[in-house]
């Protein structure tokens, strides 16, 4: 049955040019190179992009290649991994998100549900997050839906966002949107993925509130909503001084101890 038809957010073109970068990037990627990925990634950092820029505009256009060449049989699976696990680690040390102190930012939290491994894409928006002065965690691949819904529900976030890659994960994502909204209802929920990306439409099954296709639109929209954010953001400090978001039975037990 298709559900109420959530908005797309996607970003404009914009931001500095990093087309020229682009080639020696998947080269460096494919060739194992670390220390040129790192000194693209620099590059790009010096001629003004944020990690969203960067993600957008010089890894996401490089792993779709690598992507279509694996396909292909032009790139092994090996040399796939090798590209993956470098711009990953690359990337999250270039990222200058300082974690926010406990208890005063807002709270994303970023999944992928049962069965879904791709979630480099996760790290990254994690990273853009944090970017963002936001509080993010990101729960990684093949999460089981009872166990994001209970932890939504112990420690609700002010967004969740849940990650597809394959258009088959569609049908349990809009189980466990169906589910967080039960449990924890008042957290927006965001999709996004290539899943989305190959076609808007499947947003409608989701019963998501937006879906956000690149990290870019992600940033602007964690940018205004912080804006909007009330005194007291949700996971502020109770009157015991712990934060909301922690477990009911862990604050209970560390106020007993005081
Ligand atoms: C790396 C990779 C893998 C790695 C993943 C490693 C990891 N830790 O993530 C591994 C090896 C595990 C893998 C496995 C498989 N893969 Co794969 N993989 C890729 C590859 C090359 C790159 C994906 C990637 O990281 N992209 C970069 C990130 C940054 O992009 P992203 O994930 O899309 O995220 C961005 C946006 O979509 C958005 N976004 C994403 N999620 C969200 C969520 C929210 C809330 C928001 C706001 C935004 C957002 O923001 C991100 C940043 O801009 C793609 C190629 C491609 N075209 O994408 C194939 C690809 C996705 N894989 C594919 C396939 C077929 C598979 C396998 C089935 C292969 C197999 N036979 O085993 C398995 C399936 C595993 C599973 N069950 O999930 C196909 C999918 C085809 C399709 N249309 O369905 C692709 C397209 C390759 C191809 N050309 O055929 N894969």
């Amino acid at each position: 049955m298709l559900k109420a038809r959530p908005r797309v957010v996607t970003s404009r073109q914009g931001g500095p040019d990093l087309g020229a970068l682009s080639g020696p990037f998947l080269l460096a990627l494919l060739g194992g190179d670390e220390a040129a990925v790192g000194e693209l990634v620099c590059r790009s950092r010096s001629l003004g992009a944020d990690t969203a820029v960067v993600v957008r505009d010089l890894v996401m256009p490089a792993l779709c290649e690598v992507g279509r060449m694996w396909r292909s049989g032009e790139v092994s699976v090996a040399e796939e991994h090798l590209a993956t696990a470098l711009v990953s680690r690359v990337l999250s040390r270039s990222s200058s998100g300082a974690a926010a102190p406990a208890g005063t930012a807002r709270r994303i939290v970023f999944a992928c549900l049962a069965g879904e491994f791709h979630d480099l894409g996760i790290h990254f928006l994690a990273d853009v997050a944090r970017e963002c002065g936001w509080d993010a965690e990101s729960l990684g691949a093949n999460v089981p839906r009872e166990a994001l819904v209970r932890f939504v529900e112990q420690r609700p976030p002010a967004a969740l966002a849940l990650s597809v890659a394959l258009a088959g994960h569609v049908p349990e994502a809009a189980q466990a949107i169906c589910e967080v909204r039960t449990a924890a209802p008042g957290i927006t929920v965001l999709v996004g993925g290539l899943a989305f990306r190959e076609d808007h439409e499947r947003l409608a099954l989701t019963g998501a509130d937006a879906g956000i296709t690149d990290a870019v639109a992600l940033r602007d929209w964690l940018r205004v909503q912080a804006g909007k954010a009330s005194a007291a953001p949700p996971g502020v400090r109770s009157g015991s001084g712990l934060p909301e978001s922690m477990p009911p039975a862990l604050r209970r037990r560390i106020a007993k101890s005081r």
